[in-house]
């Protein structure tokens, strides 16, 4: 496949104004006609042929004109159509498309999901509809006639206005005709045509626009809709207060599928959802499931401005929509729910999956220079490291210039396909700062790393902080750069933070030093007695920190500092620390009794004092940090057994003492009564079971009766899962007969089943392959549907002990699932194959294994090109 390069885009040399498409929805024949309004574009190369893009397309008549156009004028494959030598002038062509939707498993373009008619058009899908100019900077206004069969679809949907619909005189047919007025690309467009349940409701914006919202789920559903509704009437007067925004039709769609290889999809106001993402009642949907509802919800409502209103120049700019939605979305959440818990749990999915992805093969900047395939960086770098810079550039300019920024953008680029240098020009002019050097962070991969030493002068009664940053090479960049680094800072004294007096030109005020060298060094004055630092607070920036603090220290902070995420951070040093050491191939175990006794003593207090105040923060603290993130900090020769070991032996130990406390509190915590979704319910609920999970560890006879109890007694699916997941720790009959009690309670909830599947998946003992491979034959398990095969096998590939089994078992049942599966879902397969990206660090033995089972799938004929993407960069 080619590398399409950044370096190389030019404009295209043709634009379409406006589309009219004309679908006749049928199972295997559906009828696509589209009237294409083209005329040359004056910044593309004059007198240059018309090539549009197809894939897998059947062509039928094309006209030019509304006139036949002749065999000889234009060739055409299921890839292209060409037109040799088109008018230089504006002109219409008509092209007729034949698609068969029933057997469209690759879920993008038009396809069926139990019976519905749905599309999924980004990145590159719509020129499976029809033949275009299928790039992001090539916007038109969609005019979409819809009909079918009245009773396979009765509900037909497209982007934008309803302006027409009707029966089809003499058949059993009905029409709907849409008009979207905003210009957008082709990835942006979509249909819907099903039966389906609708929930609506009224809204007005801030603006004064009246808005019908609706939600449409599978029939008998729509008692599932009611929180996703919630959260879309939120998120929108959320828009209008903090950015502004106001919605600009007259509906907004959500449409829930079954079928869908992502989370969501931000079709211009018919937005498309994974219906796990949609679906949710306290039976069937666990807290975590509430919260991303609300957070996917706001996420694809926010694109209409980050994304539709303003979209991408080219596809590497998509974190300009990605990485700011992201951010937005995570702003909407912290004032919907406590931001400092918000934060913690942003900054783990961080660091398991971006700095993971930033320190193996598969490293690439947030605005990549080349791909081969754009749906393999749909990625945590691009999203969740987007939205760090996005965070950052907050930090460093202000909220002022940054709300500032926002609006400049908003009014400068509406209606455009911008880049991210404009994006950035708008906040170089609301701060009058220069942002060229701060430009770096979406060219550079790499986690950065911090190393902070601090020297306190009592005789000058001075602190220096010496602070040093390096970039570890990634693929393709040997050399790093400094990249700009906001390190948010306190000084913590015995009565709390010393004030910062300063004279160096890197401190800005406010507790903010930038770092932008590769090393500084700033002294503090005034400061009476030895403190202790307190550094990047709130995650001021995505780096590794190494700052040697002794474990009193650290233990020190989570009791006293005024910076909750630095609290939680202490706590999590100390922990991370002990398992590095205790998890390195070979170590000794027994070094872990002494940081687990700090621990413990440090943790019993907080619980009895404070935990109540904040279950959701206390919830945070309890829980160990990722194995995968000790794996990477170990960084090489990484053996899973080692540090799985290490990580059960530091939850025992911390366990065993607090039992009596854990019990305690959960007493005093009680079950909260009727089940509520709000983030104070969610957040007892969070720590009851965290709780619950440590005293499996620590005394499974205990844990057992608890989880047993527990599941019998709750009423809601958080708490039931919750039990499951305890039991999943402690192997033995009673495990398996809750388990199978699971799954009989919940026989006909597909997406409770997946939980289950998961938490099976995620078990780590040996005898899980086979128990994958056995669920694999279980009715609730198919391979054609994404939210499965995530459950099982991606719950399989992420368990770190057993996909990567000292036999290799792991890698090859992954990479054979991989093949199979890349014959039907690409999209899928490649990011499932995404799992081996951190082969390179593992010891020896299994590193030669992953290595082999990497090159099996990479020497398998006719792979797709989102497969064999993945499998080349990861081995090369
Ligand atoms: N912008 C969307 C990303 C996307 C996608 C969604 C569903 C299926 C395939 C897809 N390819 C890319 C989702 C979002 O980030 O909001
Ligand atoms: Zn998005």
């Amino acid at each position: 496949a080619p590398l399409i390069r950044l370096e190389d885009y030019r404009p295209s040399d043709w634009l379409i104004d406006t589309v009219d498409l004309d679908i006749s929805l049928h199972p295997h024949q559906t009828q696509v006609r589209a009237l294409l309004g083209l005329r040359p574009n004056p910044a593309g190369q004059p007198g240059a042929p018309l090539v549009l893009d197809g894939d897998d397309l059947t062509l039928g008549r094309v006209q030019l004109d509304g006139a036949a156009l002749d065999d000889a004028a234009y060739s055409a494959t299921s890839q292209a159509l060409t037109v040799h030598a088109p008018p230089q002038r504006g002109f219409t062509l008509t092209i007729e498309t034949t698609l068969d939707p029933a057997v469209n498993t690759k879920l993008m373009g038009l396809y069926r999901s139990s019976k519905v008619y749905c599309t999924q058009c980004e990145a590159d899908g719509f020129r499976r509809i029809t033949y275009f100019l299928d790039r992001p900077d090539v916007m038109s206004v969609y005019t979409v006639r819809l009909e079918a069969a009245k009773a396979e679809a009765p509900v037909l949907l497209s982007n934008g206005n309803l302006v027409a619909a009707g029966e089809v005189a003499g058949s059993d047919r009905h029409f709907a005709v849409w008009h979207d007025p905003h210009p957008k690309p082709a990835y942006l467009f979509a249909l819907v045509g099903g039966a389906l349940d609708k929930v609506r409701e009224d809204y007005v914006t801030a603006d004064g626009h009246k808005v019908e919202l609706a939600v449409y789920v599978e029939p008998g559903k729509a008692g599932r809709a009611g929180w996703a509704m919630d959260s879309l009437r939120r998120c929108m007067r959320w828009d209008e207060a903090v950015f502004g925004r106001n919605y600009d039709l007259d509906v907004f769609n959500v449409v829930a599928v079954s079928d869908f290889n992502m989370g969501a999809m931000e079709n211009k106001g018919l937005n498309i959802f994974n219906d796990k993402y949609v679906l949710a009642d306290p039976q069937t949907a666990t807290d975590g499931d509430y919260a991303s509802i609300e957070a996917i919800i706001a996420h694809e409502y926010f694109h209409n401005w980050t994304g539709n209103r303003i979209t991408c120049r080219d596809w590497f700019q998509l974190c300009l929509k990605e990485g700011l939605t992201v951010f937005r979305d995570q702003e909407f959440s912290s004032d919907e729910r406590s931001r400092s818990v918000k934060r913690i749990a942003d900054v783990r999915t961080l660091r398991t999956t971006q700095f993971s992805e930033d320190a193996g093969p598969l490293a690439h900047p947030v605005r990549p220079r080349a791909y081969k395939e754009i749906n393999n960086f749909y990625t945590p770098t691009v999203y969740e490291k987007g939205a760090e810079v996005i965070r950052m550039l907050k930090t460093l300019i202000g909220e002022d210039a940054f709300r500032a920024g926002m609006d400049l953008y908003f009014e400068r680029c509406d209606g455009t396909a911008a880049t991210i240098e404009e994006f950035l020009a708008c906040f170089a002019e609301s701060s009058g700062k220069d942002l060229g050097h701060f430009a770096r962070w979406y060219e550079q991969a790499g986690t950065p790393t911090i190393v902070a030493t601090g020297r306190y002068d009592a005789a000058a009664r001075s602190y220096t902080l010496d602070l040093a940053q390096t970039t570890p090479p990634t693929p393709g960049q040997p050399e790093k750069q400094p990249v700009v680094l906001p390190v948010s800072l306190g000084l913590v004294g015995k009565a709390g933070d010393i004030p910062l007096k300063t004279g160096s030109n890197a401190y800005a005020g406010d507790g903010l030093i930038v770092l932008d060298q590769p090393s500084v060094s700033v002294t503090f004055t005034d400061v009476m007695e030895p403190p202790i630092p307190s550094l990047l607070r709130g995650f001021s920036a995505p780096v590794r920190l190494e700052l040697d603090l002794a474990d009193a220290d650290l233990l020190r902070l989570f009791s006293a500092d005024s910076d909750s995420f630095n609290r939680w951070q202490a706590l999590q040093s100390v922990a991370t620390r002990a398992l590095v050491s205790a998890g390195r191939k070979g170590a000794d175990q027994r070094a872990l009794s002494a940081t687990a006794g700090a621990l413990a003593g440090a943790l019993d207090d907080f619980l009895r004092e404070q935990a109540l105040a904040d279950p959701a923060f206390a919830a945070q603290v309890l829980r160990l940090p990722a194995l995968a993130d000790i794996a990477r900090e170990i960084g090489g020769d990484v053996d899973p057994s080692a540090i799985h070991a290490a990580h059960r032996s530091l939850a025992a130990t911390i366990g065993t003492p607090l039992v009596p406390v854990l019990l305690e509190l959960r007493e005093a915590l009680g079950t909260g009564g009727h089940y509520k979704p709000d983030a104070t319910s969610a957040g007892r609920r969070a720590l009851r079971n965290e709780m619950l999970g440590l005293i499996a560890i620590a005394d499974p006879a205990r844990g057992t009766q608890l989880a047993e109890s527990q599941f019998a007694e709750s009423d809601n699916l958080t708490d039931r899962l919750a039990a499951l997941a305890a039991m999943t720790l402690i192997p033995g009959a009673a495990r398996e007969q809750l388990i199978e009690r699971f799954a009989k309670t919940y026989a006909d909830e597909p997406l409770v089943l997946d939980k289950w599947l998961m938490a099976q998946a995620l078990i780590a003992e040996a005898g899980t392959l086979e128990r994958v491979k056995s669920l694999m034959q279980h009715p609730a398990f198919s391979l054609g549907n994404p939210n499965r095969v995530r459950s099982l096998i991606g719950g399989f590939a992420a368990n770190l002990t057993q996909f990567n089994r000292p036999d290799g078992a792991g890698y090859g049942f992954v990479a054979d699932i991989v093949i199979a599966l890349d014959r039907s879902n690409p999209q899928v397969a490649s990011r499932l194959l995404g799992s081996f990206k951190s082969w390179r660090m593992l010891e020896p033995g299994r590193k030669a294994l992953a290595e082999q089972a990497l090159a099996m799938v990479a020497r398998t004929p006719n792979l797709s090109r989102d497969v064999s993407d993945i499998a080349e960069r990861a081995l090369a």
